[in-house]
């Protein structure tokens, strides 16, 4: 595979305050920043009494510093005022609502008014063309249409930089394989695990992605996944693959995306106040520390969330990108904190595990972990059907491979169960890797 294309900020997405002074970001996050709580003090009862409490007056903001006053939004706060609640605009402003269901509970309902569906859609069109696409391109959109961000806010992105958009949304994998022969699709955005699907069902019909399709990119994100399963997928497919990171909360996709050197992703601070804080005190914390990213948005207009808490961790990468973005970057999200799980009083994220799988030659795509006590892990792995040619002593060498590889970088053995390809469930849309039949 050839390096992949590094595109410098040009002047038309300099105006765009992609590439932007340390001092004068600042300045523009604080002036936004000012108008944002200015409109939620006035419009958001909710928002009203959080800075009434915190004796903090919007007409009087010195600093960005100054909202470490007001307390944090959570995801309980948009469920209890679901569905109109934490509006900052009349509702016939509103144009749009997407929802987000998270694990458990009601719907989160985020509103967008006309601008803030051109904000998110200016947003992703820089992240298109930092990455190389544009006039040109065909871009087959794997996400699902609907409620779900996904598909819709990289649609209006994808439109606006002239790229060609066949909205097939997820599943009908047949159909999608047609498609992208058809039409001769060079951009795929897809959720990874259904990606590493798609890879086996091509592999199934014996054709090589790398030769028989015209493929060159693909845009990945919505859930979590490794660095091995990113380098796993571009070996497949023979293409780059880009990490992308978003929530309906701050508009979708487009919040933060990496450029062509692949090192992290460059979360779009003229948008948004990024903090990251201790998932546990709370506290702040500095620039290179792991912890929960925690967004303000600055410019949205429906519904502005201030310190909104994503329950994603990562960390600011320190020192500036070698693109030329100013834009600080956040590192690949380790998992989300209540993914996370315990099993004999170690913490561990599902994505560790799919680390260390992903990396483990005659694994195939697929992985559930499964949780039936307190101290014990089963992980049902598919591995490639060659294996299954009838030498045990193969397959006895794997398991204890991956037993070994998991249990050094998670310190607790697991037991592995060993499966053909297609024995696991396959998810169109966000994969649920993790079974928990644990009961208090
Ligand atoms: O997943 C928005 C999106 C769509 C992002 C398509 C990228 C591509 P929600 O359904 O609200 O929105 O889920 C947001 O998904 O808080 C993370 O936990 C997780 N997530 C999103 N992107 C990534 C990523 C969309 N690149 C939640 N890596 C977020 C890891 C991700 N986790």
């Amino acid at each position: 595979m050839k390096a992949p294309e590094i595109i410098r900020p040009d002047s038309y997405w300099q105006k765009q305050d992609e590439i932007i002074g340390k001092e004068a970001l600042a300045t523009l996050q604080l002036e936004h920043l000012t108008k944002s709580l200015r409109r939620v003090y006035s419009n958001v009862p909710f928002y009203h009494t959080r800075f009434d409490e915190a004796g903090l007056d919007p007409e009087n903001i010195k600093s960005l510093e100054d909202i470490r006053r007001l307390s944090f939004t959570t995801s309980d706060d948009l469920r209890a005022n679901y569905p109109f609640g934490l509006l900052a605009v009349s509702k016939d402003e509103v144009v749009r609502v997407h929802t987000s269901s998270g694990t458990t509970g009601r719907a989160k309902a985020i509103c967008f008014s006309k601008n803030d569906i051109e904000c998110s859609a200016t947003l992703i069109a820089r992240c298109l063309v930092m990455t190389g696409t544009g006039k040109g391109d065909i871009l087959q959109n794997m996400m699902t249409y609907g409620l779900f961000t996904g598909a819709l806010i990289m649609h209006y992105g994808a439109e606006k930089v002239g790229a060609l958009v066949i909205p097939a949304g997820p599943g009908n994998t047949e159909r999608q394989i047609q498609l992208m022969r058809d039409f001769g699709t060079t951009v795929i955005h897809i959720t990874p695990s259904y990606s590493l699907y798609l890879a086996s069902a091509l592999q199934q019909k014996g054709i090589d992605p790398r030769k028989d399709l015209n493929l060159r990119r693909a845009y990945l994100g919505a859930e979590p996944y490794s660095e091995e399963t990113r380098k796993k997928i571009e070996a497949i497919y023979g293409i780059d693959v880009y990490n992308s990171y978003g929530l309906t909360e701050m508009s979708g996709p487009g919040v933060a995306f990496e450029c062509g050197y692949k090192n992290g992703m460059h979360l779009w601070e003229d948008h948004f106040f990024a903090e990251i804080i201790d998932p546990e005190t709370g506290e702040v914390l500095e620039d290179g520390q792991e912890g929960e990213l925690v967004l303000t948005s600055l410019r949205r207009e429906a519904m502005p969330l201030i310190r909104y808490r994503t329950r994603d961790i990562t960390k600011i990468i320190t020192g500036v990108c070698e693109c030329g973005r100013t834009h600080r970057r956040i590192s690949r999200i380790l998992g989300r904190s209540d993914d996370m799980f315990v099993v004999k009083g170690v913490n561990v994220f599902p994505q560790q595990i799919e680390q260390v799988l992903m990396g483990i030659k005659g694994v195939a795509q697929n992985y559930q972990i499964l949780l039936e006590s307190y101290d014990h892990l089963t992980i049902r792995v598919e591995i490639a059907k060659e294996l299954f040619d009838g030498n045990i002593e193969h397959l006895l060498q794997l398991q204890t491979e991956i037993t070994d590889k998991v249990r050094a970088d998670i310190l607790v053995k697991p037991k592995i169960e060993l499966l053909e390809p297609g024995a696991l469930p396959v998810s169109e849309g966000k994969a649920k890797r993790v079974i928990d039949n644990r009961t208090m």
